[in-house]
């Protein structure tokens, strides 16, 4: 590995320490996928905005639920079916802690972001929506917090409403009194941005929807495993987030909802589960959180997701944070060094996670990629699933580095030095 004090290119930055508030090398050893080799190269892994990876502890909850305690839950009555149920609950109630502490039934599991956003405009958005009706939808949404509102406004004769974006990679704020108004009945927002990393201000946004008597749904996909959260504090409606991106197994999705809009909500999945007395006559569903949990949901995953918020806790949340501003500042003044590398989004690390999208004038991003994946290096390219805001830029992709807990310094260092090499590759 690299280290800072050997590094042998000439460049005025000066290097954090490899790692700020957290110990690097105990997290990387925590981590087994990282230990192999990419085409010959370390694993250098910079994609950790489209999934994480996962520490020992929680392949190892998946592994113990299977070997211990595989059975279904709430409906059995033997041991292994009560000990499934409780460590499933036991996530829900854990999951509410970590938001900063809402009531366990305010916390629907789904299978991802995307399906939580999508029982919202299915359910509340069913009943709620109406002709004529607004939807304000930033310009900087992942598809997941833009294509269902879209969808539904069309289903209802409703109005998508775009609140615009700047250059600097911020929401434009400066008509948000005007695009919020007394039409608006939804605000969709993403906490952190998939493309520019910026760190939208969700609290005061929340404040203007509700003065005008909207809901706002944050997207959380990007903020929750990278920021402490604090659900009340922000003062969200709902606020919809994935276990995959904050070190936990895919196939789990959380939805937070306000108690009192949840109850209120139609069940988005009929069936099993989701009832309380099914008759010929008639049909009553169950109560928060059940109602919105219809079949057997993905038990295993959902247990293992409470060993990734736990080892996310023992790290500190407030840990995680400080470690990726430090690595994004550094990323920032490093690639900033590249001639002609145009780089996206707010430079001013305070307003910003770790999700780094840049594009080169001479070299497509599918080809940056590619000659990355050759080091072994692993970052995204492509549109990132935000056609709405590729479009505002005048690009059809970028390339995308983004870094997490286990992610330090020398990882920035094999970037810049790859980029460089590519450059001299394709000889511009
Ligand atoms: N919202 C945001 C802001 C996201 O970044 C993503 C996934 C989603 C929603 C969807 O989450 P899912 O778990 O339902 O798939 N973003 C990315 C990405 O940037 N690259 O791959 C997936």
């Amino acid at each position: 590995m690299t280290d800072m004090a050997s590094q042998t290119h000439n460049d005025p930055v000066t290097a954090p320490p490899r790692a700020v508030g957290l110990d690097i090398e105990r997290v990387k050893a925590d981590f087994p996928i990282l230990t192999q080799q990419i085409n010959g190269h370390r694993l250098v892994y910079l994609d950790s905005a489209a999934t994480s990876q996962k520490p020992r502890e929680v392949i190892n909850a998946i592994l113990e639920y299977y070997r211990k305690m595989n059975s279904n839950i709430h409906r059995g009555l033997h041991t292994l079916a009560e000990r499934a149920t409780e460590a499933y609950e036991a996530t829900r109630v854990h999951t509410a802690r970590f938001v900063g502490g809402v009531q366990p039934e305010e916390i629907i599991f789904t299978r991802g972001t995307t399906e939580s956003i999508n029982l919202v405009a299915y359910t509340w958005g069913e009943q709620n929506i109406s002709k004529g009706d607004e939807i304000l939808v930033s310009e900087m949404e992942h598809h997941a917090n833009f294509v269902p509102w879209f969808e539904l406004a069309r289903r209802k004769g409703a109005i998508i409403r775009k609140l615009p974006i700047t250059l600097c990679g911020h929401l434009d704020l400066s008509e948000i009194d005007t695009l919020i108004n007394e039409k608006t009945k939804l605000v969709a927002v993403s906490h952190m941005s998939n493309v520019f990393g910026t760190i939208n201000p969700i609290r005061d946004i929340a404040a203007k929807a509700h003065e005008k008597g909207a809901l706002i749904l944050a997207d959380g996909a990007q903020a929750s495993p990278h920021l402490p959260i604090d659900l009340r504090a922000l003062g969200v409606d709902f606020y919809a987030f994935s276990s995959h991106k904050m070190l936990g197994p895919t196939g789990v999705g959380v939805l937070y909802g306000r108690k009192e809009l949840l109850e209120a909500m139609p069940p988005f999945n009929f069936g099993g589960e989701m009832i309380n007395q099914v008759g010929f006559d008639k049909v009553t569903f169950a109560d928060l959180p059940n109602k919105f949990e219809g079949g057997t949901p993905n038990i295993a995953d959902v247990i293992a997701f409470e060993a990734a918020l736990s080892y996310l806790e023992g790290l500190g949340m407030e840990n995680v944070h400080a470690h990726e501003t430090a690595i994004t500042k550094y990323a920032l003044e490093r690639l900033s060094e590249i001639q002609g590398l145009e780089i996206q989004g707010p430079q001013d690390t305070a307003e910003r996670g770790s999700a780094i999208s840049f594009t080169d004038p001479d070299i497509h991003p599918h080809d940056i990629s590619t000659f990355l994946d050759y080091k072994g290096i692993a970052i995204r390219a492509g549109h990132h699933c935000a056609q709405p805001l590729m479009k505002f830029l005048g690009k059809v992709a970028t390339a995308r580095a983004s870094f997490y807990i286990y992610n330090d310094t020398a990882d920035v260092d094999a970037l810049v030095d790859a980029l460089r090499e590519m450059r001299r590759y394709f000889g511009v």
